[in-house]
């Protein structure tokens, strides 16, 4: 009956309760051993040795079986654990570059070609560069124009820079002309969030100093860039508007490529979308900086960077720019 049993305990926890209830402490044979002290004298030894023998066959047997459990259950575990080593990796996630940064590289690249070196500068600017030395004096109606948010301080007036044109007086004060180049960087402005405008984005400025640079050259240069940013089938408009710090100046827009005429939702219906503001560098600011305003003159140009990424992959709101959606942001891998 044991050998039977025993053949029929095919796991680790079925061997052990075999083990308790034969060979064990408390087992059937250990238990025959006891038996011997209420046996006559004579028949002693040969019961001793009987049952002794009996132990040592199911000890035997026990050992055996046990080793094949184990095997079995390794080769069991072996197949369930199992690695396929021939299936392909999971490839892990790696991020990408915020679409933000991705079109500042690519505009400011467009403009290295053209001769344009990039340069940044600071965010927490003084009034000064910001707004007096750009042709905007105090009480100037056209400070408010933009939404400035103001950093208070006892003797100077510190703002949080609402445009990067502060950069093209930095830019004049340390060089001297020829000057050429662009100012990637954010902005803030004190502003009423809705789907084209944030409290804090993007702009890029561009300027150009030299002898007898003209409104033509902005034209070019500015056409040129819409090509290769939008498609050399792009149309391009200048027309006129109001900076301080250019005279004249011009608001700048392509013909709008996602166009259905009336109802179209990029343009509003009117066929142009507007990307920047431009103008000829006013004299005023030529004559801030220490320049010649009768050898020297200028064309200098401002963009939103998040408008120009909207305009490029038709992203409808530009607050999802900021909220960190990784679900928006990986359609932007430039790999994928
Ligand atoms: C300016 O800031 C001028 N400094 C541009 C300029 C530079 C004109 C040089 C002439 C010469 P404006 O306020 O229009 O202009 O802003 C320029 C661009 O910044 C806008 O066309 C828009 O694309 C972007 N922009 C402005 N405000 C916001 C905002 N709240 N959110 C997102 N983009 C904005």
């Amino acid at each position: 009956r044991a050998e039977q049993d025993l053949a029929a305990a095919c796991d680790s926890q079925a061997l052990a309760a075999w083990y308790a209830q034969y060979l064990g402490r408390k087992g059937e044979v250990t238990s025959l051993t006891r038996r011997l002290g209420a046996l006559p004298p004579e028949e002693r030894p040969a019961f001793g040795q009987a049952v002794n023998a009996l132990k040592t066959t199911l000890q035997g047997s026990f050992d055996r079986r046990q080793e094949e459990v184990r095997r079995a259950e390794l080769t069991q575990r072996l197949e369930a654990e199992a690695v396929d080593i021939t299936l392909p990796g999971r490839a892990p996630d790696i991020g990408t570059l915020h679409p933000v940064t991705q079109m500042i590289r690519e505009v400011t690249d467009i403009f290295a070609h053209l001769g344009f070196q990039t340069v940044e500068g600071p965010e927490v600017e003084d009034a000064y560069y910001a707004f007096d030395a750009l042709n905007i004096p105090k009480e100037h109606p056209a400070r408010d124009v933009w939404d400035t948010i103001f950093i208070h301080s006892e003797s100077r007036e510190i703002v949080l820079r609402p445009h990067t044109s502060p950069m093209q007086i930095r830019t004049m004060e340390q060089s001297t002309p020829p000057v050429r180049v662009v100012v990637p960087g954010r902005c803030y402005r004190y502003e009423a969030l809705d789907a084209t405008h944030e409290w804090h984005f993007h702009q890029i400025e561009g300027l150009a100093v030299d002898e007898r640079i003209t409104m033509s050259d902005l034209k070019g240069v500015l056409a040129e860039f819409a090509r290769q940013i939008f498609g050399r089938e792009r149309k391009v408009r200048f027309r006129c508007d109001y900076f301080p710090f250019v005279e004249p100046g011009v608001d700048f827009a392509i013909d709008c490529m996602v166009c259905k005429g009336v109802g179209c939702r990029v343009c509003k219906g009117t066929g142009w979308i507007e990307i920047l503001g431009a103008g000829m560098v006013h004299p005023n600011l030529l004559i801030n900086v220490g320049y010649d305003p009768s050898r020297y003159t200028g064309f200098a140009f401002g963009m939103g960077v998040e408008r120009l990424v909207m305009l490029k992959y038709g992203v409808q709101d530009i607050r999802a720019f900021y909220q960190g959606d990784v679900r928006f942001l990986a359609q932007f891998n430039r790999a994928a």
